[in-house]
């Protein structure tokens, strides 16, 4: 699976090296030796650009959140335009008793411009039938189309491209990659506790590839639209974060959700666009990061696993276009990730990683939920609430929660387990 999602590049190599094993998992050059690490230091997130310390809560949320966006943004992954103005969202199909009668389905097709022709993007959503109410709901983009997250033979094929793997023929699906994708998405699990689940293909949005952006909403909506982008405009991850915001204006319209509890989720590159999603668009209530690594939840200075280097090179469409500047200079960049982590607060975050994921660097994920702490106890909440990174399949956490779980890289039931005991902690009762 991890080699089928990886695909370019460095990850070819991480998917051949995976394919003889766990252990053999190292890609020339990178370093998975806890001892070799180098010294760091990472920027203090509680200090302005110009020195002066952040005193208070109101500095936060007054001058400080928004400076740490606006690097980010320069940075890291590109400035992104706001809602388009014309947006349409038509119900294609609907059933008000699916899988069985344990919910409605709807899937709408979101026309960015208002037109047929224009760029759009499809939402599948179920909602559960017993739970009451307005209900809360998770939202994540993913890898293979909405057909694959279960074998529901009333989902729409999708029809966009693909990259190649079992199931896909020249870029597109068949038939065959039905349900692909069910064990990251227990959609019978979530919905029998109260959730209800929204999913969109990220290819949708703009196709995983350097030249995606061509059939992408970025040749069409913002800055890029005239097919040059500046050192900070946005790159994929910011599209598919847009194209996550779209969803949720999607579901702010929708009678049975609760708006105001909306969990973004994503798994690996799908996880640091959940993560860049919910540090801009603070509607998201609550956010979860599975195994994001580089350019995610991993801290960038600490040199393990993945490096700027690698991910700039295997996937120089991801960032905007500076931030191939930090190849190997990452003590040069203005932030670190766990400043992305800060820009959650105080709303709850997840953090998880995956013991065998070396490549995700799992420590580096600890260490920077570790360094958001301070921003929430500025807000008045607690943060991880340990200190130490916890041994595999043991969960901690208060209003940012963590685990390693035991095993590869992967989005999986017991992550979910979590992830729903988490929502159940803060998403209920209603605020
Ligand atoms: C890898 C990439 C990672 C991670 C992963 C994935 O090849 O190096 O940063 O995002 O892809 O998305 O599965």
């Amino acid at each position: 699976m991890r080699g089928v999602i990886r695909g370019l590049g460095y990850g070819l190599v991480v998917a051949a090296a995976l394919a003889a094993g766990p252990a053999a998992a190292q890609p020339p050059g990178a370093n998975y030796d806890e001892a070799k690490v180098p010294a760091y230091t990472l920027p203090d997130v509680l200090r302005f650009a110009d020195g002066a310390p952040v005193r208070d809560a109101a500095d936060w949320t007054g001058r400080r959140r928004a400076e740490v966006l606006r690097l980010f943004e320069a940075h890291v992954y590109g400035r992104s335009p706001g809602p388009p103005p014309a947006t349409q969202s038509v119900v294609v199909e609907a059933d008000p008793r699916a899988l069985g009668g344990l919910a409605s389905r709807r899937q709408v097709r979101v026309l960015l411009d208002g037109t047929e022709t224009g760029p759009s993007f499809e939402v599948l959503l179920y909602v559960p039938s017993a739970a009451p109410r307005p209900v809360p709901a998770f939202l994540g983009l993913n890898f293979g189309g909405n057909h694959t997250v279960h074998p529901d033979p009333a989902i729409r094929l999708s029809k966009a491209w693909m990259r190649e793997g079992p199931g896909v023929a020249d870029h597109r699906a068949t038939e065959a990659s039905r349900g692909a994708a069910a064990s990251s998405w227990p959609v019978e699990r979530i919905l029998d506790r109260g959730y209800a689940l929204a999913t969109a293909y990220y290819g949708d949005l703009e196709p995983d590839h350097p030249d995606g952006w061509k059939d992408g909403v970025r040749s069409r909506i913002g800055p890029g639209a005239s097919g040059r982008f500046a050192p900070d405009d946005w790159g994929a991850i910011a599209a598919w974060a847009w194209g996550l915001s779209r969803a949720l204006d999607v579901l702010a319209k929708d009678p049975d959700i609760d708006a105001r509890r909306v969990a973004v989720i994503g798994h690996s590159r799908l996880g640091k666009t959940a993560l860049w999603a919910g540090a801009q668009d603070e509607r998201f209530a609550m956010v979860v990061s599975n195994d994001s690594g580089e350019g995610g939840a991993a801290l960038a200075r600490r040199r393990f696993g993945e490096t700027t280097e690698a991910i700039t090179t295997s996937f120089p469409h991801w960032f905007c276009a500076r931030f191939r500047e930090y190849a190997g200079r990452e003590d040069a960049l203005p932030v670190d990730q766990h400043e992305l982590l800060a820009l959650v607060a105080p709303r709850p975050l997840y953090v998880a990683s995956a013991s065998e994921d070396l490549w995700a660097d799992p420590r580096g994920e600890f260490l920077a939920a570790k360094a958001a702490e301070p921003v929430y106890r500025l807000r008045g909440r607690e943060g991880l609430g340990v200190d130490a990174m916890p041994v595999p399949d043991r969960p901690v956490g208060k209003t940012i929660g963590y685990h390693v779980r035991r095993g590869e890289h992967a989005l999986t039931a017991y992550d979910w387990e979590q992830y729903l005991g988490f929502a159940d902690r803060h998403l209920r009762p209603r605020p």
